[in-house]
């Protein structure tokens, strides 16, 4: 899963970044553990060789585009674009130096820049549409033109309202096509208020409020105060909560990042838990075994015979995969079984 983060020039997203990283991004781009207490407990039984815990891949663009007078850099765009989702940093706290929105406004600024993600998408479907009613395969019903130009004719003008494409009612097939554009407003978002320290702990009213109206059309957000953030995940880990019981935090940005990518993303976490590797992978919610087995590896998917599948909670009633197998715990699943969040599988396969 690959999150990009954007955002107005100067409203923290480097330093958000950094925190969010723990003090190991090293780049631009860098994969976040997501904190998963079944996964440490099932590593500490196994004791496999390797454990890979999931991870989210973060992007940011270090390019500063402040003093160009631009709200984003191309390349902020195009990262963007490769993203699953978007991570939204809005500034909420006073920064004399900030080249864009000079006052603090974080509900304008949260709105406004969605406005110029639906901008920027509606430029991309009136330049192709301008290019589809000159080509000869749109006049015939059934080519891919056809159908094409007959959807960006029904999102246009909704986009030209401002819109977003995430907003709008599109069948699976319509994102099938929208999907080839890499539209900006069509993407999942989480919003992150970046608050000035005094509010880390407290943030105003206004901004508790959008966050829960942001929860409800599917974009989960939350406050933080981005440099406090970073200070605390330069700490040792044995220290930081501590330091955020002191500031009456409850969890790092780090935890608050991972869980909003999850929650708007409809992820779960299974788990492989073998000798050599034991690994927690990311799934969408609803997702099938075979899809499961495809996220392991393409042949597993293809070799397919049976999933073994383990419920986390038999596992830890019975303390090891054999017992809970002994205890009749296990079920042999076929390709159509939808996966449960902290199911232990095993891919049976001719591969
Ligand atoms: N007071 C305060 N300042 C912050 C906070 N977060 C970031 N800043 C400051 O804002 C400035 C910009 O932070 P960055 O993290 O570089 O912002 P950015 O969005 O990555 O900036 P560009 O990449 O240049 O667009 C720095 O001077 C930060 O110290 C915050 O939570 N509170
Ligand atoms: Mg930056």
């Amino acid at each position: 899963m690959r999150v990009g983060l954007i955002g107005y020039p100067v409203t923290g997203k480097s330093t958000l970044y950094r925190a969010a990283a723990r003090g190991l991004a090293k780049g631009e781009v860098t994969a976040v553990v997501v904190p998963d207490a079944r996964f440490d407990a099932i590593v500490a039984q196994v004791r496999p060789k390797k454990a890979t815990p999931a991870t989210v891949i973060l992007c940011d663009d270090l390019e500063s585009v402040q003093g160009s007078g631009k709200a984003f850099s191309p390349r902020l765009l195009e990262s963007a674009r490769k993203a699953d989702l978007l991570l939204h940093v809005v500034r909420a706290f006073d920064n004399p130096v900030a080249p864009y929105h000079t006052s603090v406004a974080p509900l304008r600024d949260q709105e406004s820049l969605d406005v110029e993600l639906v901008l920027n998408d509606l430029q991309i479907v009136e330049n192709r549409l301008e290019r589809l009613h000159k080509s000869m395969a749109v006049r015939s019903p059934g080519s891919p033109e056809y159908a094409e130009k007959a959807l960006f004719e029904r999102i246009q003008s909704p986009l030209g309202s401002g819109t977003a494409l995430r907003a709008q009612e599109l069948s699976e097939d319509d994102w099938t096509i929208v999907r080839n554009y890499q539209f900006l407003s069509g993407k999942p978002m989480v919003v992150a208020f970046n608050v000035p320290e005094a509010e880390a702990a407290s943030p105003s009213a206004e901004l508790v409020a959008r966050c829960e109206a942001l929860r409800k059309i599917g974009a989960p957000a939350f406050c933080a105060c981005a440099t406090l953030e970073e200070e605390i995940a330069m700490l040792d880990a044995a220290d930081q909560p501590e330091f955020l019981a002191s500031l009456g935090l409850s969890e790092p940005a780090s935890a608050k990042v991972i869980r909003a990518v999850y929650d708007a993303l409809g992820l779960i976490t299974f788990f492989t838990a073998g000798d050599n590797e034991t690994r927690a992978w990311p799934l969408r919610r609803g997702s099938r075994a075979l899809k499961a087995a495809g996220t392991v590896h393409t042949d597993i998917a293809r070799g397919f015979i049976r999933a073994e599948v383990v419920h986390y909670a038999d596992y830890a009633a019975c303390g090891s995969l054999d017992a809970a197998y002994s205890a009749g715990k296990m079920s042999l699943e076929g390709k159509e079984y939808v996966v449960r969040d902290g199911d232990l599988l095993h891919i049976r396969n001719k591969s």
